[in-house]
């Protein structure tokens, strides 16, 4: 390992180039809106988009509880009811929980990797419409009153055309593939960002854990997004297009929309939280002031997990009749993927039991997703044995499974992580006294709500039914339920409110509140456009420790490149981080906005079945890329310097090159 060591931390830190803000900043106005690349702008609203599906889908779910408080009710109508869990599952699955992750990833990567953006950030705003857009869509099903209405997996017959007239589950098939095209293409640009933006120093060894998750994430969602899209796309070509494949009497197969689905289903769990076990384990060494325990296996744990979970999808299709043999494997292969779980829930009670535990809000939240991790987890093995299964499926105990996993392992993953990097965004502190009633409410009405779930199931009452009978004995447990979900409700109104006071009067957070080790608290708050006034090197995993942990600092981050001749960030190699070349990144741009755009009027297109308009808006796709692609007069004059500067090194600087050093790799 590399032990140089540069001889700057006591020096003051020179001021800011007066360049870089004016290079960064984003024009104001409209054009600013819809034209700007920066990750933090688009960090920020992929969160506060994914925040407003999440109340959305929490209305959904109290109409749900309401109804099912007791028994007799009749609010709802059953095609109502249909459409609520099954806008309530996706909306909270597709347009909640893995976008608000991006959300994150996308404000603090290139802060916590201590470059300037994302890889692609044109790439990065095209993702973020995408989403955004493909919400539209779905949402448009609700305005027209025929919403998906056949469960969040959509199980053929079920959704064929035959039993499924409307357009309701067209908008589902299609708006999933929509939103699975928003996550691959952010997908990407995670991937290429991990390996080839790290700041120089910035090792495999040292990285935020949250980037491990992250990218275990992206390249599980581009393999297994695939067999989503085909699942949809067959789907709607059975439904509009006269095909058979999943229509027995035809020749073709309904289990064959199970496989695909949950291939890429189960996957996609994994999708939803090993991004927050990453916020969890990085968040821990602030909070009880000691670095994490068993950092290696932290990270080899994310990445069993992401690849064993490519081979259990069978236990969601243990009462479809397949073969013993065959759902014998998926059963042990369920209870293997326990294993790497457990190794992490060790490691993170190692470094809480060795170290001085800070009992603020956001490590409030980080116990609280310990303690459901492990009861979501028990829940989860259980189901994975086989008569178990049988007797449970398709009951309440695994709609009280799904959200002790889901809400356990994302929510209050996200909670913790909004209370500890919001200060960050915005510059304020939130409320360390409404933050432990927030906490205590959600936790509370959490447990209160989904524990007695699973006592409705193993008394045997079926999920998805929209109204129960007397006498049954699952009156108690639902209106504990409903009780409990409403507590939880209540916690989640109560952040916003929280919100919304530290947006006004909160205390300044300055650069580090919380004293924590990463390289995003070595910035201002809210950042600067520019992130970094020059960039760092870094020698450890935790560059704001190093004077408590070592003799003396040994990361560089008051001096370094400055890089301010237009927007520029370094690239480095993939192992080590050393670096490689200077970057070009890209002006702001309408390009991704307008593209969004054209695939959005695509779909309404497809949706419609007006073959007119689906062809006028895909040739619009394809102009838009066009023009996207289209080299600036700018761009251009500037490849002609390269190319000047590259053949010619002593040609004297002709054409606009500016003095600049030739570009070697400039790409
Ligand atoms: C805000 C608190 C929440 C409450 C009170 C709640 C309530 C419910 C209820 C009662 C059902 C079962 C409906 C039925 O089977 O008849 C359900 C289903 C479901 N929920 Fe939630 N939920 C909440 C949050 C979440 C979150 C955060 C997620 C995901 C991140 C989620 C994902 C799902 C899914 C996937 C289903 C299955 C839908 C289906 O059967 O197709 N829920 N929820
Ligand atoms: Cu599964």
């Amino acid at each position: 390992m590399a032990t140089t060591t540069v001889p700057v931390a006591p020096q003051p830190a020179p001021a800011p180039s007066p360049r870089l803000a004016a290079t960064w900043e984003t024009a104001p106005g409209l054009y600013g809106v819809l034209a700007t690349v920066d990750h933090k702008t688009i960090g920020k609203r992929y969160l506060w988009t994914a925040f407003a599906f999440f109340l959305v889908a929490g209305l959904e779910a109290s109409l749900i509880r309401w109804q099912l408080a007791r028994p007799n009710m009749h609010t709802l109508s059953p095609e109502q009811y249909n459409q609520l869990f099954t806008m309530h599952g996706v909306t909270m699955l597709f347009f909640y929980a893995a976008p608000v992750l991006s959300g994150f990833s996308n404000f603090l990567w290139p802060l916590m990797i201590g470059a300037r953006d994302m890889a692609y950030p044109k790439v990065n705003a095209l993702s973020y419409w995408l989403f955004l857009f493909a919400g539209v869509f779905l949402y448009t099903s609700v305005f027209i009153g025929q919403a998906p209405d056949g469960g969040w997996f959509g199980y053929v017959p079920m959704t064929g055309r035959t039993y499924s007239p409307g357009l309701n589950i067209d908008f589902y098939a299609l708006g999933l593939i929509f939103i699975g095209v928003s996550q691959t293409v952010g997908s990407v640009n995670f991937i290429t960002t991990f390996f080839k933006l790290r700041a120089p120093g910035m090792s495999l060894n040292r990285l935020p854990i949250i980037l491990w998750g992250t990218l275990t994430t992206s390249v599980v969602a581009v393999f297994a997004l695939p067999a989503l899209t085909v699942a949809c796309l067959l789907l709607y070509a059975d439904r509009n297009l006269h095909t058979h494949f999943y229509d027995a009497a035809e020749g073709g197969n309904p289990l064959l929309w199970q496989h695909l689905f949950w291939m890429f289903g189960h996957p996609f769990v994994y999708i939803l939280v090993l991004p927050t076990t990453g916020i969890v384990s990085d968040l821990l060494p602030t909070f009880v002031r000691r670095p994490i325990a068993g950092y290696t296996y932290l990270v080899l744990a994310t990445i069993t997990t992401a690849i064993l979970g490519f081979g259990v999808w069978v236990h969601h299709m243990f009462a479809t009749g397949l073969p013993q043999l065959s759902m014998n494997f998926f059963s042990a292969g369920s209870m293997v993927i326990t294993i790497p779980s457990a190794v992490s829930v060790f490691a993170w009670i190692a470094t809480i039991f060795y170290g001085r535990p800070v009992w603020k809000v956001p490590f409030l939240f980080v116990a609280g997703f310990i303690v459901v991790f492990v009861l979501g987890g028990v829940s989860g093995v259980m189901t994975a044995s086989i008569p178990f299964d049988w007797q449970l499926t398709d009951t309440y105990f695994v709609v009280a499974h799904l959200h002790y996993v889901l809400i356990g392992m994302n929510v209050f993953a996200v909670f913790a992580g909004l209370y500890y990097w919001l200060p960050k965004m915005t510059g304020r502190m939130l409320s360390e006294r409404l933050g432990r009633w927030v906490f205590g409410l959600m936790f509370v009405g959490f447990n209160l709500g989904f524990f007695p779930m699973h006592i409705s199931g193993i008394l045997g009452m079926p999920r998805r039914i929209y109204t129960y009978p007397e006498g049954t004995g699952w009156d108690t447990t639902n209106l504990v339920t409903t009780v409990g979900a409403y507590l939880f409700a209540v916690g989640v109104l109560l952040f916003l409110v929280d919100y919304a006071r530290s947006r006004r009067v909160g205390p300044p957070a300055g650069d580090n509140p919380w004293d924590a080790p990463t390289l995003e608290w070595s910035v201002s708050s809210p950042p600067p456009a520019y992130n970094f006034a020059v960039l760092p090197t870094v020698r450890s995993p935790y560059p704001l420790w190093e004077d408590r942990l070592r003799e003396r600092p040994i990361s560089a981050l008051e001096q370094g490149p400055v890089l301010d001749e237009g927007r520029e960030t370094l690239a480095t190699s993939g192992l080590d981080g050393d670096a490689r070349a200077v970057l070009r990144m890209p002006e702001d741009s309408l390009w991704p906005f307008l593209l969004a755009l054209a695939v959005l009027a695509t779909f309404y297109g497809l949706v419609a079945q007006n073959w007119t308009v689906t062809g006028i808006a895909a040739a619009l796709v394809f102009a838009t890329i066009a023009g996207w692609f289209w080299p600036t007069r700018a761009e251009l004059e500037a490849r002609r310097s390269e190319e000047l500067v590259n053949t010619e090194p002593n040609s004297g600087g002709e054409g606009g090159s500016d003095g600049r050093r030739p570009a070697e790799a400039r790409s």
